[in-house]
């Protein structure tokens, strides 16, 4: 793999990973039990009292500040997460799933190489993170965990638009792993996925997974005047550098999950090469002409 994407970076260099005692649970970045595509059984029996009672307050802490802050898909779809008292089984998630939009979610021990993770993508298979982060992390996680994946991730794989783009950015993945150009694509997933806004008659709200599963950003995104909110271009946002280790500087807001499907339908190949030729720009960079949402009231 090309580990040039942020997430990678983030683990490799940020905060040292929690270490387990034998026999503790949760077993955190065990890739002996994945398979071959880096999935693995969700291993339920294993979560403890304190691994359910972090979920229970985090999903509570999320989920009464979504009003104003969230997009309304994500609002509408959350219930589909089932009890938010525990962390819910993946299979029971996936049942309801396959049926509104034909997407499963499936078990990972942390995070994937970037090619078995668009392979996932593309055959409608969300990689969630099985284990729990400890209460010391409660407010901040440098890697993904199961309340970042299912909460942030899972609602809006029920919106039919929205999960037709996660299909489409995993197949542009596998496209891009032979481009040499997982790195472009990858400012795409972070500023759509992880960190979107979403422009509404009421006002700007959050799409992205990083934001609506962050204690602090959720605000910070929709109501802050400090970052910028610009207009998606795809062009614009794939020159765009982004933060790994503070809330954005920047972000991109989108019309309509129609508009990100049908940014992802045109080949991509001259697309890369057009960026190329234009310089980077920094994370919350703001050129002259661009015009900025403002933040919801
Ligand atoms: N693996 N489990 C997991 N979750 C991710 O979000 C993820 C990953 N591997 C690669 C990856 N994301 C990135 O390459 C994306 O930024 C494209
Ligand atoms: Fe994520």
């Amino acid at each position: 793999m090309n580990s040039t994407d942020a997430q990678d970076k983030a683990v490799n260099q940020g905060v040292a990973p929690v270490t387990y005692g034998k026999g503790e649970r949760p077993p955190r970045g065990d890739y002996s039990r994945a398979r071959a595509d880096y999935t693995c059984e969700q291993d339920f029996g294993r979560y403890s009292a304190t691994d359910h009672d972090t979920y229970r307050r985090l999903y509570a802490r999320q989920l009464q500040q979504l009003p104003g802050l969230a997009c309304a898909e994500f609002i509408a779809a959350v219930s589909q997460l089932g009890a938010p008292e525990r962390i819910p089984r993946f299979d029971d998630i996936s049942e309801r799933l396959l049926k509104v939009t034909g997407w499963q979610i499936v078990g990972v021990p942390g995070l994937i190489p970037e090619e078995a993770f668009f392979a996932l993508l593309a055959q409608r298979k969300f990689p969630v993170t099985d284990w729990m982060r400890t209460p010391e992390e409660f407010d901040y996680i440098v890697e993904p965990d199961v309340f970042h994946d299912l909460f942030g991730h899972v609602p809006l794989l029920f919106d039919p638009v929205f999960a037709d783009y996660m299909q489409a950015y995993g197949r542009g993945g596998l496209k891009a792993s032979r481009l040499d150009a997982c790195e472009l694509l990858a400012r795409l997933y972070w500023y759509t996925v992880e960190f979107g806004l979403i422009a509404t008659a009421q006002g700007v709200r959050a799409y992205g997974a990083g934001i609506l599963s962050s204690a602090g950003e959720l605000r910070h995104a929709v109501t802050s005047p400090v970052p910028r909110r610009i207009a998606f271009d795809l062009q614009r946002l794939m020159r765009t550098h982004y933060r790994i280790d503070s809330y954005q500087a920047g972000y991109f807001v989108i019309d309509s999950f129609q508009q990100l499907f049908e940014a992802t339908a045109p080949d991509f190949t001259p697309i890369y090469a057009a960026v190329r030729k234009l310089p980077e720009l920094a994370a919350g960079a703001l050129l002259p002409g661009e015009r900025e949402f403002g933040p919801a009231a």
